[in-house]
């Protein structure tokens, strides 16, 4: 194993603290216990049958067990302390407080994060929490469409609110929901992600929906947790002009940063979608005066996941998930280059600088006092085939992590952008949605047969950084 390189270590300290981030449906396993409802991942991955075979998840593989964090969080948040980490990003599984989504609370599963969050703060770890990372309770799914429906903006805002109250004594940083823009494309729109639905108008009423459904979080947060601070998790990519002398092409490339996340964080800091949006999905529904109000103001820091970069060309007539949006994405530019090293993951490139532009992009746009980088990470290009040596010997991750917290602080120290923290994704390898276990992002390698963790030399390397970031 290489020695942690230290070069970069210095670099986050005047930046951030560094940190380690988890997800309910892709750590905790235990999908039976203390009480716990069905999720619609539950659904999807125990119930294959019922889903197309060219949209099954790899090998019919599921999250019942995973790397069973919900028994070895202890284990895992001492690792994550011996590392250096100062904050603990994790979901709450929606279906372990209400199983079917409404009705009645179920205690052991308040009891049991009551304990982690406990835990965490008891070993000097501040736990950060996410109220919905993509386990929609199937039964909302059933009953009314989940996210496609208004009905479930009520029942998520009493959720929250009883989340809120049970754990808001002790947690002060909250995003409500996490990465909208994918759950509500590819579950509602792409079909590869559950629900699995594939309807362009869903997609548009998911995210007028989820706004909703933070609106209404947002006032009870101001009520429970009057010293908290909340936000979303909103992913963007870097976009550049397929061909940056084409003024189509800068356009088009704008157009995708709106088509993503300026959906979300528009009506969020100025009370109505993007204009290019507006204009090209007929049946997006119009964000009323009223829930402006509720909205603007609704974000107490941006909470910001980013992993990667692409180009966007102008094509008319082009479609995304969402509909029409009269562009086209891809990894190879106008100079026949591909932008970047490529991760495992398709959708991933190596683009460290990109993380400096979209990091100035957010800030400029928004303007926000605060900015939370809530998930950053990599996959190596065939790591499920190789030895447990070149496992463990990861540097292309290294590398990975060491220019993007560079380009982060180039960001921070150079640019004053208002970034106040970083969280490394992940903590330890996982199950990773419709990839089951054949992609990997941890910095810790799960032998998923024994649940023996072993730290890749990504670890270490974090650990150096982390040391300096407090
Ligand atoms: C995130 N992209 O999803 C999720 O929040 C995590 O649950 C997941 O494990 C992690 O990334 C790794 O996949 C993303 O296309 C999916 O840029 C796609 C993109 C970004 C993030």
């Amino acid at each position: 194993m290489p020695e942690a390189d230290d070069s970069a270590s210095h670099a986050l300290a005047p930046a951030a603290q560094a940190q380690a981030a988890i997800s309910s449906a892709e750590f905790e396993g235990a999908y039976l216990e203390d009480g716990k409802g069905w999720s619609i991942w539950d659904e999807r991955t125990n119930n294959p049958g019922a889903v197309p075979r060219e949209k099954r998840v790899y090998l019919n593989q599921t999250g019942n067990v995973a790397c069973d964090f919900y028994h070895r969080y202890r284990e895992d948040m001492l690792t994550a302390k011996g590392l250096g980490a100062t904050h603990y990003r994790m979901s709450i599984a929606w279906t372990r407080i209400f199983p079917n989504g409404d009705g009645a609370i179920n205690q052991p599963g308040v009891d049991h994060y009551s304990e982690q969050i406990d835990f965490a703060i008891a070993i000097g770890l501040e736990p950060v929490l996410t109220c919905y990372h993509w386990d929609l309770p199937q039964a909302l799914q059933e009953r009314f469409g989940g996210w496609n429906s208004e009905q479930i903006v009520p029942i998520f805002a009493t959720y929250a609110a009883t989340i809120f109250k049970a754990f808001g004594d002790r947690v002060l940083y909250w995003t409500t929901i996490n990465e909208p823009k994918t759950f509500c494309w590819e579950g509602y729109g792409g079909g590869m992600h559950a629900p699995g639905i594939s309807d362009e108008e869903q997609v548009a009423n998911c995210s007028l929906n989820v706004l909703k459904s933070h609106a209404a979080a947002f006032k009870k947060f101001k009520e429970l947790v009057p010293g908290g601070k909340i936000s979303m998790n909103l992913n963007a990519e870097w976009t550049l002009p397929f061909d940056p002398n084409s003024e189509l092409d800068k356009a088009a490339a704008e157009r995708k940063m709106e088509f993503e996340f300026g959906v979300f964080a528009h009506p969020i800091f100025f009370g109505q979608f993007p204009e290019s949006v507006r204009a090209r999905l007929p049946y997006l529904p119009e964000i009323s005066p009223e829930l402006a109000e509720a909205l603007v103001g609704s974000f107490n820091y941006i909470a910001l996941n980013h992993y990667t970069s692409t180009y966007a060309r102008h094509k008319d007539g082009a479609t995304s998930q969402i509909g029409r949006c009269d562009y086209e994405v891809s990894h190879v530019g106008a100079d026949g280059l591909t932008l970047g090293e490529p991760g495992d993951s398709g959708w991933l490139y190596s683009v460290p600088w990109g993380f400096r532009k979209v990091l100035n992009y957010v800030n400029d746009m928004y303007k926000p006092d605060e900015i939370s980088v809530t998930e950053n990470g990599f996959n190596v290009p065939g790591e499920s085939d190789m030895t447990m040596d070149q496992i463990l010997n990861d540097t292309k991750r290294i590398k990975f992590f060491k220019e993007y917290t560079e380009s982060g602080v180039a960001a921070a120290v150079y640019d004053k952008v208002p970034i106040t923290s970083y969280y490394a994704w992940a903590q330890t390898d996982n199950f990773e949605w419709q990839d089951g276990y054949s992609k990997h992002f941890g910095v810790i390698h799960v032998n998923f047969t024994t649940q023996k963790r072993t730290k890749k030399a990504s670890a270490r390397f974090l650990e150096g950084i982390f040391s300096n970031a407090k």
